[in-house]
């Protein structure tokens, strides 16, 4: 009988022994054939990722048990999101199953891509904080740094976007529909955490608080693997679940919702993903969601550490607790809590073992996305923690009086409780006096950080603050996403090294003139290209030609963000078009694709106008191919996939001083596309590893904008000059967009005129200026494939593990 066990054929880097990988697909294959054709790819995917699975546990106790043995320091990284995406293709590739299972699915009479397709997002994140915190664990596990990311197993994860009649819509994701085959229940996990009730004492600083409700908090093991090594990396996820789950007496009663009460209560703590990106939301089930993962986690941490080292003495030397922006800020309430109230340290003893754990990264500058939670809030839900947190706060301000006598405004500034109006608890401030390091995630970034938001504590303590630049993980964004591109890498850099080796691509740059090259990279792009423009077609309808400019804006749908001046141009190119058909347009298809918030009226109505203006200008047939517009609906991890490999120009505009970092902007150059963007976050970074030459920047600067700013901004001097944008702007307000309702884009155009809080108008003839550069260059073939070549190269440093490299010896100081 002829096998349907295929060879392996790209050269293998772990000891994965042959059997093995035979056994498991040779376990796909009988589980799957004895499914119905139509449900097989879903099938397919279901046991391929059981059989992964499998394989990965066993890593993971591997993993584990050396960890255990040689007693290493490890690395808990909070957060309230991880955007993992899909697995089954990341874990066949670190498992080096991808060729054998595309054969098998072959022969099957199976595609391999749509097998994989039918895996759901684990979408529980928001934007690019989330998919930050995904990225660093397939790096820590590749690496071999111990590490455990700590989050909450959401049902619900980011909403799913719906485009009704141009307007998004919003459904739930439930994403476990289907049940997840990657998870790895741990029963024997379980941790108590209380909230409300009352605290006792005599006064002394140990206490012991009462809570009036308690929820079990389950563990969910999630394996990341690890990428030419067999060490993975944990996800564990916290499921809330009632202690008595139903009350009987309740129950016996007739008063079945009554007797469900609990169960409900504590099911809410990981019922959904809260959705707002850049605004903190105030509510209290949010602060419930946050003291729950927090609290468990350091009960997870700890209990580890006494079964290793009996003592917590030594908790310093050998955990790091990691803040992903403020959300997890309780952390350092409640480890003070079970430090000193649980296990008996002494106040100074135990905030000296914090100190030396905890470690924050802040991830925005913009003060009203800073999180504060009212001190009556917590009275109510955490009354031990609001003392701790004055124990905390009492202490500091006293060593700040005692250095800087007499300046009590600097003492109210400081303070961690904001006692103006409703008093307060700034976590950002109890986050930084609580840890050793703070750090922003781009030079600009944490350079403004310490001048603006974080200034007083700066001068404080001005040897806490760093900067640790983002990077993006290639194994996903570049072997994963990009086969074609992948393919040509490992020809022209001597095989797959670069995948755990990054700084490799820097070899190409000698080589971007090489005619060879800029083909073999342009052929993968074109193939990409028409990848995305089949998804087009297949979601909208629409026909797009591949061999137009793909200009891409993919990202969270945020004012800041300027998606509102992408679209000016566009409608000025449109416009410019009418009036001059017979020139030498270079055609392009503009895509964009993102959420908004769902109370976020402005970015709603930016997603709607983009919809009006697609509508206008694609059925126009004096513009012909010259220009489309495309919103792609429900952005994601997988669509991302999708789309970035197929861009020729990556659009990185925010207003300069605005997007922290950015790691969009690096998918894309890694994928050879060329950035238009702004003096902002990490493009700056890019564009001097890249060269300027290859980058097209344009707009004011940061100290520019603060400068206009303090001047007085007036939107409107822009606008009067300039019969460009006076044309585009009036065709908005008129409703050459909206013929059936004028008025639908005045608060848009009114603010535009009236604020502009995002420099639109003042950066919109540089932008103008940089697209027309833009096309510049795409005329000149060979001249583009070498700027795309020259990207690429550049992009070696922006890998997330030389950012974990960076976090390892500087923040967490792990032994190298
Ligand atoms: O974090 C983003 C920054 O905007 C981006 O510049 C940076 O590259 C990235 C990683 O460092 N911030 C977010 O994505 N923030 C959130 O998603 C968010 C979510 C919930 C909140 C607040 C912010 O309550």
């Amino acid at each position: 009988m002829k096998t349907l066990i295929p060879r392996i054929s790209r050269k293998r880097t772990t000891s994965l022994p042959t059997p093995e990988i035979e056994g498991l697909l040779a376990r796909v294959q009988r589980e799957a054939r004895a499914t119905s054709t139509d449900a097989a790819p879903a099938a397919w995917m279901r046991t391929a990722a059981r059989a992964c699975h499998a394989e990965l546990a066993d890593r993971l106790h591997e993993s584990q048990q050396a960890d255990r043995i040689s007693g290493a320091k490890r690395v808990h990284y909070l957060s309230m999101e991880f955007l993992m995406g899909r697995a089954l293709a990341n874990a066949l590739s670190a498992l080096e199953l991808e060729d054998a299972f595309a054969q098998a699915a072959e022969q099957a009479g199976l595609r391999a891509a749509d097998v994989l397709e039918r895996e759901p997002d684990a979408a529980l994140g928001n934007g690019g904080l989330g998919r930050l915190a995904a990225c660093f664990l397939d790096s820590m596990a590749t690496l071999g740094v111990p590490a455990f990311g700590y989050g909450l197993r959401y049902r619900y994860g980011m909403f799913a976007q719906r485009i009704q009649d141009g307007r998004q819509v919003e459904a739930p994701d439930d994403w476990l529909r289907l049940g997840d085959a990657w998870e790895l229940p741990r029963p024997e996990l379980r941790f108590a955490v209380g909230f409300g009730g009352h605290v006792v004492g005599d006064g002394g600083l140990a206490r012991r608080w009462v809570p009036a409700q308690t929820v079990q908090a389950q563990a969910v093991d999630f394996i990341v693997p690890g990428h030419g090594t067999r060490r993975v990396a944990v996800l564990r996820q916290w499921q809330a679940a009632a202690q008595q789950p139903i009350d009987y007496l309740a129950f016996s009663r007739g008063e079945h919702v009554a007797a469900a009460r609990e169960k409900l209560e504590a099911e809410s703590l990981n019922w959904v993903l809260y959705p707002d990106d850049s605004t903190p939301a105030g509510r209290e089930l949010r602060l419930k969601q946050e003291f729950f993962l927090v609290s468990a986690s350091l009960q997870d941490m700890l209990a580890r550490h006494l079964e290793e080292h009996r003592t917590l003495d030594n908790l310093g030397a050998h955990a790091c607790v990691h803040l992903n922006d403020t959300h997890p800020a309780l952390a350092v309430p409640e480890l003070m809590r079970l430090l000193v109230d649980e296990h008996g340290l002494g106040w100074e003893q135990a905030w000296a073992q914090t100190q030396q754990v905890v470690s924050y990264t802040n991830h925005t500058l913009m003060p009203e996305a800073l999180e504060t939670w009212p001190v009556r809030m917590l009275e109510q839900l955490l009354p031990r923690h609001l003392e701790i947190v004055y124990e905390i706060n009492s202490r500091f301000l006293a060593q700040v009086r005692a250095r800087f006598p007499g300046d009590e405004a600097l003492v109210r500034r400081v303070s961690l409780v904001d006692e103006q109006g409703e008093q307060r608890v700034r976590m950002a401030a109890l986050s930084i006096v609580a840890s050793h390091h703070v750090n922003g995630v781009s030079a600009l970034h944490s350079d403004l950080m310490v001048q603006t938001i974080f200034a007083d504590y700066a001068r404080i303590w001005p040897e806490r603050f760093c900067n640790v630049t983002n990077g993006v993980t290639p194994r996903r964004w570049l072997a994963q996403a990009n086969p074609s591109l992948a393919a040509v890498l490992d020809e022209r850099l001597g095989g797959p090294g670069w995948r755990t080796d990054l700084g490799r691509l820097a070899q190409l740059a000698p080589l971007a003139g090489d005619a060879d090259l800029q083909a073999a990279v342009r052929a993968a792009k074109r193939a990409n290209k028409q990848r995305l423009a089949t998804l087009v077609r297949r979601e909208l309808g629409l026909v797009i030609d591949p061999d137009s400019l793909f200009d891409v804006q993919v990202k969270r749908i945020h004012e800041y963000k300027r998606q509102l001046l992408n679209l000016l141009h566009v409608v000025a190119r449109y416009q410019a078009i009418l009036a001059q058909p017979q020139a030498d347009w270079v055609p392009r298809t503009v895509v964009m694709a993102g959420k908004a918030a769902s109370a976020y009226v402005a970015a709603k109505d930016i997603i709607r106008l983009a919809h009006d203006i697609a509508r206008v200008v694609n059925s126009d047939p004096r513009v012909g191919e010259r220009l489309k517009l495309v919103f792609l609906p429900n952005y994601g991890v997988s669509l991302a996939e999708t789309i970035i490999p197929a861009a020729d120009l990556s659009e990185q505009i925010s207003t300069a001083g605005t997007e922290a970092s950015g790691t969009g902007n690096m998918k894309f150059a890694l994928n050879g596309a060329l950035t238009i963007g702004t003096w902002d976050g990490a493009n700056i970074e890019m564009a001097q590893a890249v060269g300027r030459e290859d980058f097209f920047i344009f707009g004011l600067q940061a100290e520019q904008v603060t400068q206009l700013r303090e001047l007085g901004y007036d939107p409107r001097l822009h606008y009067e000059e300039s019969r460009v944008l006076r044309r585009v702007i009036d065709a908005i307000a008129q409703g050459d967009f909206s013929p059936g309702e004028p008025g639908r884009y005045r608060a848009l155009v009114d603010a535009l005129l009236q604020r502009d809080s995002y420099l639109l108008l003042a950066d919109f003839h540089s932008y103008l200026e940089a697209q027309a550069a833009v096309d510049e260059a795409f005329r000149d073939r060979a001249g583009w494939d070498a700027k795309a070549i020259r990207n690429i190269a550049g992009m070696g440093w922006f890998s997330s593990d030389r950012t974990i490299c960076e976090y390892a010896r500087t923040i967490w100081q792990l032994p190298t």
